[in-house]
């Protein structure tokens, strides 16, 4: 290619100042006298992406000229969080912007908060997908995100009266600069239609997928800028158009309404996130999402492949497809739907190719979070697909067969099809077959999908399944979100951390350096400060910023036990009331998190965190020692500005049930001490910065199967211990309720007469007597601050460039 590079805008200050006002001028088209903040920091995002442009442009073209083996990450969620201050600080222009706003007059904080977050995503499996994009530019790897781009996506949540309420997030309302709208990278998505059998000119059988509706993809393009500026990736995502303006049938009929109306109803197919992430109860809507991105991704890898090559031999060679989960696992059909039907491979060639293609990541345990379609949907909107995997599975179990003779249940157990009732697709053993690996995302996680839902599969073919331990980006979760403690961290040990983490390391010894210990506190107090203002700016309770900062904020689950937090918040209201003269540590409790919409139990207990706070708050015998809030709207903005200021991390769900979480590790990076479960990551974080600076309790997963086997008797267990006994009467009462003494009924229906399917009455006992333990700790500032810099200084394994590495190497074969 000879065609020129585009020039490099300057990086200095004088020319960033330009820029701003000229992109204010004439980019955002306003006359800086009358400019608001937004429209400035429009001009800042502008500015900065005009300095993204040229790196994002040289990125591609190496990429194309060394025809270098590409990974694409499909995922339905991407979680980015806001772009401006993450794209100045990886492209090495945080100072110099900031100085170029202010000498503006503006104040750089307050521009940069106009951007709204794109919420494309729930929680952890979405904000994971971010931060290997992330990595993936930052280490030089070809990736390449793929996904939605949803004109809704996480609904804004509101609490009224103690209540969530929900409310759409129209997060393009004053448009989005970091976007590059592709009017010609568009490509028709089909659904519906029937399957026709025919005869090609040499007598072989071929089908085509015939009388099918469309509806096109338009691609949308975000940069992913590394750090360090000298790779910038691209993150593709489909908004859904219709084929024609307007239907021209019903326009030739004069029915200019209802052509009008079509056109819609194709476009709704990208309109919104489903904002669910606990049960995978089939909607024709999500199918449809599901299959409209796959089908898109996969043309256009195709025609990027066919630009250098013919051979789909190849294909694996310079293509690997990741799935992020199930959702994506259409993709194992749609490949060998284009292989067979487009490209006439046979079948043994076309499956070698998909397998050595695709890879699947597992994010859940959970059964009702396991994807099924109804087969009959399947017959509906995509035929072809359901021939081929139903010829998949056939081919498959007559394999397991082959191996295992007579083993009826067997063939029963690994099945892509579930014959119990309405017969279903499961997607999962779709992905398991139809990819070359399969990967847990904790070492727990992964042994527990090779021991119960995998144990078949693992059985059939040992190796496939792997861990790659989740990982977070450095740069956004320290470097960006708490300025004060990676300043202090940087002038100790350099800079070197940003991008190999485990240099933190470095850092072990000064925890025994008592003036480095008062600066790494007083980081820590700054953090909190920010965070009490805002709670104090946006909720009204003034907090104590010397209590401690107990944090737990992640999605409202039942599993997660939010509910498990609520009991040992009221045992501490009761300790203190009991005994007001004693002294208590003071702690502020912070909880934050949405329900999904249709969640009872968890709108519930939200509901229930509100009504304790209120009574907590305002009794004057407790509201000195202990304070609850609840942050509404938990997003990436939030948590970057919540995570700083912890002092504790709770992650206490009932072990074997989260795959890994990702806030325990930001949390722990900044300096929080955890106090959970052995579950998920957990226990990998505990590997590395030892058990004697975290605070573990509570049954282990074996222990929970075993519990689960032999059954657990919750009302002799609540019945033993009268402190437990007695909180839950409170709750069950009215205590908190008087107003509806009855509300929480159900709430405690389920820990005594609903038998406590998460073991909050197991696990009670230990975890307030591990709080215990927290407190007594945090009386010694000294040996307190120990413990968190040791937290820090051990963290290392979990940045998310350790992550990728290890996919790179060994699913993607790709190398830095
Ligand atoms: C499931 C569903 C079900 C259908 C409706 C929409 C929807 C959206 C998302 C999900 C995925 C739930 C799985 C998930 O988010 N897992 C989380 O993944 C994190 C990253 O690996 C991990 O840290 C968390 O432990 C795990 O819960």
């Amino acid at each position: 290619m000879d065609s020129p590079l585009p020039a490099e805008a300057a990086f200095d200050v004088a020319a960033i100042k330009q820029s701003l006002t000229d992109h204010l001028l004439y980019s955002v088209g306003k006359d800086p006298l009358f400019a608001t903040s937004r429209d400035w920091y429009l001009a800042a995002a502008f500015s900065l992406r005009d300095r993204l442009i040229s790196a994002w442009v040289r990125t591609m073209r190496s990429y194309y000229d060394n025809d270098v083996k590409r990974v694409y990450y499909l995922s339905m969620e991407f979680l980015v969080g806001r772009a401006l201050t993450n794209s100045m600080i990886n492209l090495g222009l945080y100072d110099a912007f900031r100085e170029a706003t202010e000498s503006l007059g503006y104040d750089f904080d307050e521009l940069q908060s106009w951007e709204v977050e794109p919420a494309l995503g729930n929680g952890g499996l979405g904000r994971l997908a971010a931060c290997l994009i992330d990595s993936m530019a930052t280490l030089g790897l070809p990736g390449f995100g793929y996904g939605i781009r949803y004109e809704f996506g996480m609904f804004t949540q509101h609490v009224e009266r103690g209540w969530q309420v929900e409310s759409p997030e129209n997060w393009l309302r004053y448009g989005n600069p970091w976007e590059f709208q592709r009017p010609g990278v568009i490509y028709p998505v089909r659904f519906g239609g029937r399957v026709v059998r025919y005869r090609d000119g040499e007598g072989r059988w071929n089908s085509q997928w015939v009388d099918s509706e469309e509806v096109m993809a338009m691609a949308y393009d975000v940069p992913v800028p590394g750090f360090g500026g000298k790779t910038v990736n691209n993150l593709r995502l489909w908004a859904a158009k219709s084929t024609r303006e307007f239907n021209l049938k019903y326009f030739n009929q004069g029915n200019y309404i209802e052509s009008v109306r079509d056109k819609n109803e194709s476009e709704n197919l990208s309109k919104v996130l489903y904002p669910s992430d606990s049960t995978a109860r089939g909607k024709e809507l999500r199918f449809r999402q599901e299959y409209f991105f796959v089908c898109a991704s996969l043309q256009d890898i195709i025609a990027r492949f066919r630009k250098t090559h013919s051979n789909f031999d190849l294909l694996p060679d310079h293509v690997a497809i990741q799935m992020n989960d199930t959702h994506p696992a259409m993709a194992v059909a749609e490949l060998m739907r284009v292989l067979l039907d487009d490209h006439h491979y046979d079948w043994e060639r076309a499956w070698t190719i998909t397998v050595k293609t695709c890879g699947y990541t597992n994010h859940t345990l959970l059964p009702e979070a396991l994807e099924t379609w109804p087969v009959d949907l399947f017959e509906r909107l995509l035929p072809r697909h359901l021939d081929i995997i139903y010829e998949i599975n056939q081919r498959f179990l007559n394999d397991v067969r082959h191996r295992w003779p007579g083993e009826m249940d067997l063939l029963r157990r690994m099945s892509l099809v579930d014959e119990d009732g309405t017969r279903r697709i499961r997607m999962a053993h779709l992905a398991v077959v139809g990819s070359h690996s399969v990967n847990g995302v904790a070492e727990i996680h992964t042994d527990l999908m090779k021991s119960t839902i995998f144990a078949d599969f693992d059985r059939f073919q040992p190796g496939k399944i792997s861990c790659k331990t989740n990982g977070i980006t450095p740069r956004r979760w320290l470097l960006s979100a708490n300025r004060p403690l990676a300043a202090l961290i940087t002038e100790e040990i350099g800079d070197g951390w940003v991008t190999r983490l485990e240099e933190l390391q470095a850092l072990a010894p000064l925890a025994e350096d008592a003036e480095f210990r008062e600066r790494f506190a007083q980081a820590k107090r700054t953090n909190k400060q920010r965070l009490a203002q805002v709670i104090e700016q946006r909720l009204g309770v003034p907090v104590d910023t010397d209590s401690l900062f107990d944090v737990m904020v992640k999605r409202m689950h039942e599993y997660k036990r939010q509910l498990l937090n609520v009991l040992h918040v009221v045992t501490r209201y009761n300790r203190i009331r009991a005994n007001p003269t004693a002294f208590a540590v003071p702690r502020t409790v912070i909880v934050g998190g949405k329900a999904a919409p249709g969640y009872f139990m968890a709108k519930l207990i939200l509901k229930l965190i509100n009504d304790v706070a209120d009574v907590v708050n305002n009794d004057p015998l407790t509201s000195s020692r202990l304070k609850v809030v609840f942050v509404p709207n938990y997003n990436v903005s939030t948590a970057e500005l919540i995570i700083p200021g912890a002092n504790l991390s709770q992650q206490i769900s009932t072990a074997g049930t989260e795959a890994s979480g990702t806030g325990n590790m930001k949390l722990a990076l900044n300096g929080a001490l955890t106090i959970g479960t052995w579950d998920g990551a957990n226990v990998e974080i505990c590997e590395e910065v030892g058990e004697e600076n975290m605070f573990l309790f509570g049954l282990t997963a074996q222990e929970v199967a075993r519990v689960h086997r032999d059954g657990w008797d919750s009302a002799a267990a609540i019945a033993a211990n009268p402190e437990l006994a007695q909180v839950l009467d409170m709750i069950g009462s009215g205590y908190f309720s008087p107003d509806q003494p009855d509300r929480f009924r159900p709430i405690v229906d389920s820990l005594t007469l609903g038998g406590d399917h998460y073991l909050l009455s197991a696990d009670y006992p230990a975890y307030i007597a591990t709080q215990e333990r927290v407190d007594q700790l945090y009386v010694d500032a000294d040996a307190w601050t120990r413990k968190a810099i040791l937290n820090v200084a051990r963290m290392g394994k979990f940045s998310s460039d350790r992550t990728v590495a290890e996919y790179g190497e060994e699913i993607w074969n790709v190398g830095s």
